[in-house]
């Protein structure tokens, strides 16, 4: 009988594994790296050729991999990047790292998982690592993953060895990377954890190994969701306040002053990105599957999303106390991006608030530095205008949607007319401008 483990725990010792990264974004990319860096040979599959042409010319896409960090190591021979699964053949272990979005009817939408899973069972033998990073719901590597591989008749926990590791990667952010982000994993079997174990050791530097996979994909949900039920629940006492006339952002900073007990979040015009607007209902579709109610994220959800919506009242509003109504008038958005200095449009509030800002009759522009231009529903492209003194004071209203770091406080109240904050980006500075703040 073969030792399958301690053959591949040798080759991971060694560093003469081969370990194949299926998704070249920006969770496979990275983690691509750094298995580089530590000693393996990576081979970076992606299903877009321009990709794989640019990696292999060691030319990096994503803003978190410097070219100069990729370059030497696709001189070196440690790292290339392929469309085919057969390049994946001889590789000890694989990480999956694809998209988990949602469909439109707000379903999981899994078929990236299922696609990578199908391929990889072609490929998989006897001795290989198979890991899945993609957020998804509890249950499907059991669920997914292992029926795939067992149908190709390998024995999981001897022959073939099948964990989850949730990706924890934070684009833009300059203090943690995938080396000093503790990396959890869930093996199947105790084989597996060893195994997946001895695979992210060397390149992270902590591995924080949980009993089962469904474990694993939990810690990653929690870890989401409880930034989704606190932004929901901060941005309902914005409304609170509003009603109470108090300032919900002078609260906020008075209750950091806690220092224990308390953690800050702060209200806006929704909730963006391709993370916590999306993770938390795969756990509450997960659920429903169970006959149980995730109250909280549902909750959280409804009061997120209401939140353009009620920027479009606060617009209104406005507009109203200068005797003007929003039908005709000329509304300028400041910032499209999800949250601020980032160019990533996914899910962002600022494209309802552009479109519900349109459907009552306004005339809506936008600036913003880092995304260039947007495709609205039924495919149209809005470029981003010039911040200009003209283009500030020709706008009846100006929202700050994104608190993007480029904008000057200082001039926007110069220029603008009237202002609805929703990031409290122009604080309590006064000028020439009324504010009007979330
Ligand atoms: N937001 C608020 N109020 C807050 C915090 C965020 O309205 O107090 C909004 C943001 O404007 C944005 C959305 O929520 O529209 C999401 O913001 P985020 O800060 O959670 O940023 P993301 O989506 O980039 O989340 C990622 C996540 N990383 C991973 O999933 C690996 C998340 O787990 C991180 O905690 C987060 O980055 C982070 O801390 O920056």
């Amino acid at each position: 009988m073969t030792d399958y483990k301690h053959q591949l725990l040798e080759r991971l010792h060694n560093r003469s594994a081969k370990v194949g990264i299926i998704g070249m974004g920006y969770v496979g990319l990275p983690l691509a790296v750094e298995f580089a860096r530590a000693g393996y040979t990576v081979i970076g599959l992606d299903v877009l050729p321009d990709k794989v042409d640019k990696l292999n010319a060691g030319i990096s896409y994503i803003p978190d991999v410097p070219t100069e960090d990729l370059a030497p190591l696709v001189r070196a021979g440690k790292m290339r990047a392929t469309t085919s699964y057969d390049d994946l053949r001889d590789a000890d272990a694989i990480s999956i790292c694809v998209p988990t979005p949602l469909r439109k009817t707000k379903d999981p939408d899994m078929s990236y998982v299922i696609a990578a899973a199908d391929e990889v069972a072609k490929v998989c033998h006897p001795g290989m690592l198979v890991v899945l990073e993609s957020t998804t719901y509890p249950g499907t590597t059991e669920e997914v993953i292992v029926p795939r591989l067992f149908n190709n008749g390998l024995a999981v926990g001897s022959e073939v060895f099948v964990a989850f590791s949730p990706e924890r990667v934070d684009p833009g952010n300059p203090t943690y990377g995938v080396r000093n982000t503790p990396k959890v994993v869930g093996g199947v079997t105790p084989a597996c954890v060893e195994v997946v174990t001895a695979l992210y050791e060397p390149a992270v530097e902590r591995v924080i190994p949980v009993s089962s996979p469904t474990a694993a994909e939990m810690v990653k949900l929690l870890e989401n969701t409880f930034r989704a039920v606190n932004i929901g629940l901060v941005n309902e006492m914005a409304l609170m306040c509003q009603r109470l006339g108090v300032d919900v952002w002078e609260v906020i900073e008075a209750a950091k002053s806690k220092p224990f007990g308390f953690m800050p979040f702060y209200p806006g015009p929704g909730l963006g990105g391709h993370c916590i607007p999306i993770d938390p209902l795969y756990l509450s579709w997960k659920l429903r599957a169970l006959n149980y109610t995730a109250r909280f994220i549902e909750l959280a959800s409804e009061i997120n999303t209401s939140m353009p919506y009620h920027v479009i009242k606060m617009v209104m509003e406005a507009l109203n106390g200068e005797g003007k109504a929003l039908h005709g008038a000329h509304v300028g958005i400041l910032g499209m991006a999800y949250k601020r200095d980032i160019d990533d449009v996914r899910e962002s509030p600022a494209l309802d608030v552009h479109e519900l800002l349109e459907e009552k009759g306004a005339i809506v522009s936008f600036n913003d530095p880092h995304v260039l231009s947007v495709r609205l529903s039924g495919e149209r492209l809005v470029r981003s205008v010039e911040l200009s003194p003209e283009w500030l004071s020709a706008q009846d209203c100006v929202v700050i949607v994104t608190d993007h770091s480029d904008y000057d406080p200082a001039f926007l109240l110069e220029h603008a007319r009237l202002i609805v904050d929703t990031r409290n980006k122009i604080g309590r500075r006064t000028g020439k401008a009324k504010v009007v703040r979330l």
